[in-house]
């Protein structure tokens, strides 16, 4: 990967902060944006700006076709089908979807772990209150990695749905997804995977995963904010009601009822992100001119080098990780060291991760997290390192 030529494809790398070089590593939360993404907004506006799938006129033509387009190139990102790609504004509202959408009844049974994001907890403790459905809670072992003996033990036949994050956002453990699916399959329920840390570090391949939803992020990976996708299998999306409802999710509508569009366009109700999806049509060209395998080679390389490089910390998660470090300095409160390294220009971020019940579990209140994406350099880490020495040396 020739890094320092991707490098000069993110205007804000030459940002300084406090007199530094910004150096990002708040990639997790979500990532920079190339010049040919925000290009491909701003063309989006300035050539063919007009609502889709309403109009005749060829602005609407040329509209719709560019929101087609990035359906159809989203589907190919990760080898499904466009009808099987639905837009929605992130992660969190994807996992909303089918929390809305499937039918869950009293007493169905939805396996999830403690590593989840909230995103990936919240929906379900919400249906445990309002259609009195059971939450089973996986545990982590010891090394951060998911106790796939805790698993096997709670899916069973009263099992409805399993939903599993790819890639903790915390301890860059990778779960093995494709066995999580086929254990969920056996016991004929549903398995939803939480991509939003896959998705835009790793090839993912929805035929060779073989979940019925995976869920991810366009911000996540070099796109816009406001652009999210649930896949979903053309089965289970046909057993789902809408989500929402209105324009562009309807085949005919009475005064007194209405009969839903063919997929996707069920489940995307309203005038859509057109402009997201133009700009994140960019963000996967971009990606695959990389290539998704040498990016994921090379920010476990970058993790690698820097583990090996922190000194005097506790660093959680598993050796087999993706490029995400989450660690605590001795006796050093997590946000203190965010601030001081912020002072140098590194951004990293600090806290709970949006993931309280994996804290708790850890006895701890929050990590600093180091994550990385295809512009950083070891010599940043290096920068870093020796930041943390000097927090080190003074806190
Ligand atoms: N995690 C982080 O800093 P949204 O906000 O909907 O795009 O993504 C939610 C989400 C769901 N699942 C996982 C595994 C995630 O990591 C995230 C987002 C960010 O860790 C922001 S809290």
């Amino acid at each position: 990967m020739d890094v320092e030529t991707i490098r000069k494809d993110f205007p804000i790398l030459n940002k300084k902060i406090n007199g530094y070089p910004l150096i990002y590593f708040d990639n997790t939360a979500t990532t920079q944006k190339p010049r040919q993404v925000i290009q491909a907004i701003s063309d989006f506006y300035e050539k063919y700006n007009a609502n889709i799938h309403r109009g005749v006129h060829r602005l609407s033509q040329e509209a719709s076709e560019i929101y087609e387009q990035a359906h159809e190139k989203t589907a190919k990102f990760i080898n499904s089908d466009w009808r099987e790609v639905i837009f929605t504004k992130n992660t969190t509202e994807s996992i909303n979807l089918v929390a809305h959408s499937l039918d869950f009844n009293k007493g169905d049974e939805i396996v999830i772990s403690i590593m989840e994001h909230h995103s990936n907890m919240v929906p379900w403790q919400e249906l445990v209150k309002e259609k009195g459905i059971v939450l089973k809670i996986v545990d982590v072992k010891e090394d951060g990695s998911l106790d796939m003996e805790d698993l096997k033990s709670k899916i069973g036949k009263k099992t409805k749905l399993v939903s599993i994050t790819h890639v903790s956002n915390v301890l860059g453990a990778v779960n093995p997804v494709k066995e999580i699916c086929k254990l969920a399959h056996e016991n004929q329920a549903y398995c939803l995977i939480d991509g939003a840390q896959s998705a835009p570090h790793i090839k993912v391949d929805m035929k060779r995963i073989g979940c019925d939803f995976f869920a991810f992020s366009a911000h996540k990976m070099l796109g816009p904010t406001g652009m999210g996708v649930l896949y979903g299998t053309k089965q289970a999306l046909s057993e789902m009601g809408p989500f929402l409802t209105g324009g562009d999710m309807i085949k005919k509508v009475t005064s007194k009822e209405a009969s839903w569009n063919d997929l996707p366009w069920k489940f995307e109700a309203g005038t859509p992100n057109i402009a997201g999806a133009a700009g994140f049509s960019a963000a996967l060209d971009y990606l695959t001119s990389i290539g998704m395998e040498k990016i994921d080679k090379y920010e476990r390389d970058l993790a690698k080098y820097a583990i090996e490089r922190i000194k005097d910390a506790h660093i959680y998660g598993p050796d087999d990780r993706a490029g995400i470090i989450s660690f605590n300095l001795k006796k050093i409160h997590a946000h203190d060291v965010a601030y001081f390294l912020d002072k140098k220009g590194i951004a990293v971020r600090s806290g709970n991760h949006c993931a309280q019940p994996l804290m708790t579990k850890m006895g701890i209140l929050g990590t600093v997290r180091a994550s990385f994406y295809v512009y950083n350099t070891k010599k940043e880490i290096d920068f870093m390192i020796e930041n943390l020495d000097e927090i080190r040396r003074n806190l």
